[in-house]
């Protein structure tokens, strides 16, 4: 058992100011391309998905901000939502674009052929940035399903060329203080090739795009296998990880809950993130979820996400760095090991119940949030309407 005196004041401190922001799109239904069940209570509107969010920032206390994801969050007035926002104790965070599911884009977006099609991809990401100045968010997070399906369909060099000058082109219309927060993904929803497949070219990217253009490494968009910690620690080297797209995968873009399919990587992400100080607050690391909950509560899913988060990062708080410095110095391949797993093996929920406490907050935010009874109050409330939904 541990408890918070086992922690440097350092240490506890990086604890307390851990912040991770939730998306919005995940409070509303998702599923997958088989069947979307719907859940009682979901919001309808961009509104009742932060009234949401801030239940999960209510039970633990370090999640204050929430993206958006334009257009399925379009309001008539963001000055509007965001002080509704506020009003609920959380900002808005990370303004997501949606070059995916317009008719328009179906052979890509920033990279098809067309210059008109560029355009209106280009200015639907002034739209964001528009978003962005109203909504006092800094960060434009892209995502393309930019690619092909199959050979010869198109030309992958020119395309990288066209990606270049579309992205040069939004990069020019940010404003002091924000950045382009660029996200890639090895496939899916093109087959044969995506144009931002992996951290390299994402990387290529944004250092010819500038020093506020960084990387957002979704931990679902890799191959099986692939050793996540090591690009964590590559992009912190190069000073380009701009934010995490937390979530699971078993297969492929599974998006499930973070820390569910495997929290050993998820301890090895934070471990590396830690060594460097990467947790402070300052560091230009934004830590966000990007998960769906198809069968689960999506609230308690969250909460459960979080909780995750934090165990990781709280073990990977633990390592002892000076031993483990003087294992690898010397060679130790054993003790260097054992340091991580004795990290990594000890259980930390108590010293987290601790946390919770001293700052006013349940021990266990799972079991409070299902006392509360809110659940059954949205289900009842939020009658009648359109639930909001992957794509709606
Ligand atoms: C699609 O793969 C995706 O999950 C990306 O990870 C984006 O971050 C997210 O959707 C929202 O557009
Ligand atoms: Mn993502």
């Amino acid at each position: 058992m541990t408890t918070l005196n086992d922690y440097t004041p350092e240490a506890r401190r990086l604890l307390e100011e851990q912040t991770i922001e939730l998306p919005s799109w995940a409070f509303g239904n998702s599923g997958t391309r088989f069947k979307v069940f719907t859940t009682g209570g979901v919001p309808r509107t961009p509104y009742e998905k932060l009234e949401d969010a801030a239940q999960v920032n209510a039970y633990t206390g370090i999640t204050p901000r929430v993206s958006l994801h334009i257009p399925w969050d379009r309001v008539d007035d963001f000055a509007d939502l965001a002080a509704y926002a506020t009003d609920h104790g959380v900002t808005i965070g990370a303004i997501n674009s949606n070059v995916f599911q317009d008719d328009d884009y179906k052979l890509g977006s920033l990279c098809h052929s067309d210059q008109s099609i560029r355009t209106k991809a280009i200015n639907h990401h002034r739209e964001c940035i528009d978003i962005m100045n109203q909504t006092g968010s800094t960060d434009l997070k892209i995502w393309l399903a930019d690619g092909t399906n199959y050979p010869g369909q198109d030309s992958i060099r020119a395309r990288q060329d066209r990606l270049a000058d579309s992205l040069q082109q939004i990069y020019a219309d940010l404003s002091e203080g924000q950045r382009i927060i660029l996200e890639y993904k090895f496939f899916e929803p093109a087959f044969y090739h995506t144009d931002i497949p992996d951290w390299g070219t994402a990387l290529v990217h944004c250092q010819a795009l500038g020093s506020n253009a960084m990387v957002v490494l979704d931990t679902g968009h890799h191959a099986p296998g692939t050793n996540i910690e090591f690009i964590v620690a590559q992009l912190l080297r190069v000073g380009r990880l701009g934010a995490f797209d937390f979530n699971s995968r078993f297969y492929a873009d599974d998006d499930l809950m973070v820390g569910a399919a495997d929290p050993f990587q998820l301890f090895r992400i934070m471990h590396e993130i830690v060594s460097v100080g990467a947790l402070d607050k300052n560091s230009g690391v934004n830590f966000m979820l990007d998960q769906c909950h198809n069968l689960e509560e999506k609230i308690p899913g969250q909460i459960r996400s979080v909780m995750n988060i934090q165990e990781a990062t709280a073990k990977a708080l633990l390592v002892d760095h000076s031993a483990l410095t003087d294992a690898q110095h010397s060679g130790d391949v054993l003790a260097a090991n054992a340091v991580l797993m004795d990290a990594y093996n000890t259980d930390v929920r108590d010293a987290l119940a601790e946390l919770r406490e001293s700052k006013g907050l349940a021990a266990n935010p799972m079991a409070a949030f299902a006392e509360s009874g809110y659940l059954d109050t949205i289900r009842a409330a939020r009658a009648g309407g359109e639930q909001a939904g992957w794509g709606a």
